[in-house]
């Protein structure tokens, strides 16, 4: 939430002066929101973590998308819920986890370089240890951007490396259609997983309901075995009158 997702699809997207993607100093983007430019189509969610209608949004977002880019505000390193989500997406893509998951380390211009790296470095390290995978990091400043394009200063918009996302973003295009087949494949393993779990449920269930009718036969059992000893014993004692 607030971390310059938005901001940064305007900038990608060339809107400097005007943006498309409205941005707020509080809890903005509350609906998914489309923008088609001639090889991508942007799309823009809510923060994680206001309600569960944005996360149910961000999540349909990622449902859609063949690359994610996961913009974190620098306030430290990934928290708790960041990391459950990026484990989240990770199984979503599979394979090509790597690939299609970026991860977007924002208003860079806010702290030293210094403290950024090392943000940077400790997000990588917890992906490593808590994920499994190191994910691409990138360290961008919308602000330096805009200023950079609209007063023409290079060193502005070089400072700012959005150029070097978009090129990450071109680089990485071509993997798109085998990311989608590994998609539909981890996805097929989660519902797969997902049945196993039910039907191993519905075992769970059948035996506690077949133990149940047991013990509430039980009573009703032994008064037949006993009704069956004595029909038994008198049909010997008849056969031998
Ligand atoms: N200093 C600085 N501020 C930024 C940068 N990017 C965004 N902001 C500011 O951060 C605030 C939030 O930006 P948004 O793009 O609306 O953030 P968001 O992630 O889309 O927020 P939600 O839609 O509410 O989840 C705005 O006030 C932006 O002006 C940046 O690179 N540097
Ligand atoms: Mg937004």
């Amino acid at each position: 939430m607030n971390a310059g997702k938005s901001y940064l699809l305007n900038m990608l997207t060339q809107h400097i002066e005007q943006e498309y993607f409205k941005t707020a100093d509080q809890r903005e983007t509350t609906a998914n929101k489309k923008l088609e430019t001639q090889h991508y189509i942007y799309l823009d969610t809510p923060g994680l973590d206001a309600n569960t209608q944005d996360d149910a949004l961000a999540h349909q977002g990622i449902d859609e998308a063949d690359i994610v880019l996961f913009v974190h505000q620098p306030q430290g390193e990934l928290d708790a819920s960041e990391l459950a989500f990026l484990r989240q997406l990770k199984g979503r893509f599979g394979k090509s986890a790597k690939h299609s998951i970026a991860i977007v380390i924002s208003k860079i211009d806010k702290e030293s370089a210094a403290k950024i790296d090392a943000i940077d470095k400790e997000i990588q390290k917890q992906c490593q240890e808590k994920l499994g995978t190191v994910f691409t990091t990138f360290q961008i400043s919308n602000t330096r951007y805009k200023t950079g394009i609209s007063q023409q200063k290079n060193g502005l918009v070089q400072a700012s490396h959005i150029d070097t996302l978009l090129q990450h973003l071109k680089k990485i295009t071509p993997k798109i259609h085998q990311s989608r087949q590994n998609k539909l494949a981890a996805s097929i393993e989660i519902l797969r997983a997902e049945i196993d779990t039910l039907i191993q449920e519905l075992g769970n269930e059948k035996t506690l309901i077949r133990e149940n009718i047991n013990e509430q036969f039980s009573h009703f059992n032994t008064q037949m075995e006993q009704l069956q000893a004595f029909l038994s014993e008198s049909t010997s004692n008849f056969k031998k009158i």
